[in-house]
């Protein structure tokens, strides 16, 4: 464990004098004295007295700034507040990892890491990811150990798929396809058109469908113990649903490797994952056809969209264009125009007017009569295929099994 804390040592700055801590007028100064403390600790001696301090005075500069975080709109947080929280996290991080830490205190570690960068401003040139990588693979070695220890066991849950026979897809309504179009053809019959169609062969040559094909147990590995915000309940739209914190094996085993009908659904659908994780970005590519937008790869939106079998995002409309690539598992999705939206009977309320009212595999046909009557294209995309879809198209989607796909927004 010491060469933990020295790898660590590598990626902080040489001394209290090179480590800055400038905060603007709106951060009490009994909290700005309190990270000075936290920092004098750092770079003081290891004794266990002198680290527990550490970390109480780091907690309580998280607890004053979690509630800072937590009040009022999060457009209005002051960012001076989540740049205290994010030092608060490192702190605290950093005080758990000193002297010989038990595997639970590195974990414990990781999750304050991510909690920081969750909810906390990047700091100190991303010490935060930094940080976390460094205790991931700790984290990773001590879990290797732990594995080789203990008697090999027939695991407690065994995942159990339920693959319903997919929907039959008629030719009338079915979403063309096409194997690696020219760019000029895509923007020629698609981009300029507004049409969707599912581009074949263009993600084959992606690590996650290859040399590190993604799996459960490679999406463990990967990202076993990181904390990342999950969604709890079948859709966005119910009364029920909500977010939870959970690290990706607790969601893995709650939601993922479970009968789908004990349990409420979890997604783990997340604009963040891939800036927080960058090992799992590393096995996937932006679309060549991006390069059609006008923006550049920075502005380029990378979502990730993890759940069992069963998930459904209600139909809704984005602003942006999308591709939606499928790297596991099969997805139904079904597409309207936005010529049709009045007869999809978008929510009245400002929130939630880009998402229709309408059930679409089980429509309410007295509430919503017009809506037998809109014309639609369907599909079942599979693993390797993506599935271009306009900007303001309508998407309603669900999962037919175990599913991980990747939608790039851009303009
Ligand atoms: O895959 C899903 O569940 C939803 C995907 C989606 O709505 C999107 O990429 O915009």
């Amino acid at each position: 464990m010491a060469a933990l804390w020295s790898n660590i040592s590598v990626a902080l700055p040489p001394d209290e004098a090179h480590f800055p801590l400038r905060f603007g007028d709106s951060v009490d100064s009994s909290v700005q004295e309190l990270l000075r403390r936290c920092r004098r600790r750092l770079y003081a001696d290891a004794a266990p007295l002198s680290q527990d301090l550490a970390l109480m005075n780091a907690q309580i500069v998280t607890d004053i700034s979690w509630e800072k975080l937590n009040t009022g709109t999060w457009r209005d947080v002051d960012k001076e507040w989540r740049r205290v929280y994010a030092h608060g996290c490192l702190f605290k991080a950093l005080a758990l990892c000193r002297g010989d830490p038990s595997p639970e205190s590195v974990r414990q570690a990781v999750r304050t890491c991510d909690m920081g960068l969750l909810m906390g401003a990047s700091i100190m040139d991303d010490v935060l990811h930094r940080l976390v990588q460094i205790l991931q693979t700790e984290v990773r070695r001590a879990t290797g150990e732990e594995e080789a220890q203990t008697e090999p066991v027939v695991k407690a849950k065994k995942i159990k798929l339920e693959v319903p026979s997919p929907p039959i897809i008629k030719q009338t309504t079915a979403v063309p396809r096409m194997h690696c179009p020219s760019l000029e053809h895509f923007k020629a019959n698609n981009l300029l058109t507004k049409q969707p169609v599912i581009l074949e062969g263009i993600i084959n040559h992606w690590p996650a469908l290859s040399d590190r094909r993604w799996s459960l147990d490679y999406i463990r590995s990967i990202a076993g113990c990181r904390t990342v915000p999950v969604e709890v309940g079948s859709r966005y739209t119910d009364e029920e649903w909500s977010q939870r914190l959970l690290t990706v094996n607790e969601f893995i085993d709650k939601y993922i490797s479970v009968k789908v009908e004990e349990e409420p659904v979890g997604y783990l659908a997340q604009h963040q994952l891939f800036d927080q994780i960058p090992e799992l970005k590393e096995d996937i590519r932006i679309p060549d056809y991006c390069c059609l937008g006008d923006e550049d790869e920075d502005n380029i939106t990378i979502n990730a969209w993890f759940g069992p079998l069963g998930t459904v995002s209600p139909l809704h409309q984005d602003p942006q264009h999308n591709f939606l690539a499928q790297v596991l598992g099969s997805k139904y999705i079904r597409l309207y125009s936005p010529s049709e939206s009045q007869k999809l009977y978008p929510h009245e309320s400002l929130l939630l007017h880009n998402t229709s009212q309408v059930e679409v595999e089980n429509p309410d046909e007295e509430r919503f009569p017009e809506f037998a009557d809109a014309p639609y294209q369907e599909c079942v995309l599979k693993p390797g295929e993506v599935l271009f879809i306009p900007t303001q198209h309508w998407h309603y989607v669900r999962s037919l099994e175990l599913s991980f796909s990747v939608s790039f927004w851009w303009s």
